[in-house]
């Protein structure tokens, strides 16, 4: 089998119970360790502390894994080099026998797959700067305007064109709400400056647009819900915009591109940061694990 639920993932799905698809990128390409297999973990308690059977999903030996156990986890923790795979990859990965961490868009592909329809993450990709000459659009958004999976996400990083990625959601027809706000969140920022035309108050009232998606014929289409960081947690805004300026130079210097550029410029802003970033990063993944978690219950309560 090239695709493998954990057992309590399985359980749950067949019994209609709240499921969160966690990301394995963020893990082995987003984070430096030891900080990253403490998130890892620490995702999934908050998802299971909200009620809700975490399945953080990864690819072991051409196994696409939807729940790595323990041991699987520690590995993209801790082991260098293992290929960031976003869905395109899968194939290939798949058929070779590799191992693989899932971006958010082979996240979100294997995750609807098995019928999983709640995902937490940090940032999504996005619309790169330079996107005019290099063409370096994320695959995870295209694959959000074709996966039924709603991904609880604090919008994107401000390394990337926040603006254009948000043009480009709209192009793709990806719906995007805010959670208690009309503010498109910058990640480290509680605002990134972009509005949105739409929010939800309540758990219970995201809940009902994804439930309603499948009536008015969105039932292959996922949904970008924006949570916001309140403002006392977000990141010095001086501090961001400085270190923001110097990674972005970094990366010309170094002529970084492809699917490297953004787990490298995840480590320039750290280290820019002294690693204040990455007290913001964590906090941002909890606080999206748990939203997600609260969310999938309200669905599945709503559906019973
Ligand atoms: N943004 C973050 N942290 C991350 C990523 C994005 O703040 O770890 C990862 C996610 O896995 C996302 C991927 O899906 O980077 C996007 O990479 P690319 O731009 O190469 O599609
Ligand atoms: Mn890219």
């Amino acid at each position: 089998m090239s695709v493998e639920v954990r057992a309590d993932v399985g359980e749950a799905l067949r019994e209609g119970a709240p499921v969160v698809a966690l990301e394995s990128t963020l893990i082995s390409h987003g984070l430096p360790h030891p900080e990253n297999l403490e998130v890892a973990r620490e995702a999934e308690r908050v998802v299971r502390a909200e009620g809700a059977v975490p399945a953080t999903i990864g690819v072991i030996g051409g196994v696409a894994k939807v729940g790595l156990d323990e041991a699987e986890i520690e590995f993209m923790a801790t082991t260098e080099g293992v290929p960031k795979l976003s869905a395109r990859d899968l194939p290939a990965a798949v058929a070779s026998g590799s191992d693989g961490t899932t971006t958010v868009a082979a996240t979100a592909h294997l995750a609807a797959l098995v019928g999983i329809r709640l995902f937490a993450t940090g940032g999504l990709g996005g619309v790169h700067r330079e996107a005019r000459e290099s063409w370096d659009v994320s695959a995870d958004l295209a694959a959000l305007a074709r996966t039924p999976v709603a991904v609880v996400c604090s919008g994107v990083k401000s390394i990337l064109d926040v603006p254009a990625t948000l043009e480009y959601l709209e192009t793709l027809g990806v719906p995007v709400v805010g959670f208690r706000t009309l503010r498109f969140p910058g990640f480290y920022l509680t605002d990134s400056g972009s509005p949105l035309d739409w929010a939800v108050e309540s758990e219970e009232e995201a809940a009902r647009v994804i439930g309603g998606m499948r009536s008015i014929g969105f039932e292959g289409s996922g949904l970008v819900v924006a949570n916001a960081l309140q403002e006392e947690e977000q990141l010095d805004p001086a501090l961001h915009d400085r270190a923001l300026h110097t990674s972005l130079e970094e990366l010309k210097r170094h002529g970084v591109r492809g699917k490297d550029v953004t787990p490298f410029l995840l480590e320039r802003f750290a280290k820019e940061t002294r690693g204040e970033s990455l007290h913001v990063n964590r906090r941002i993944i909890l606080n999206n694990a748990s939203l997600a978690a609260s969310i999938a219950f309200a669905l599945s309560a709503g559906r019973s």
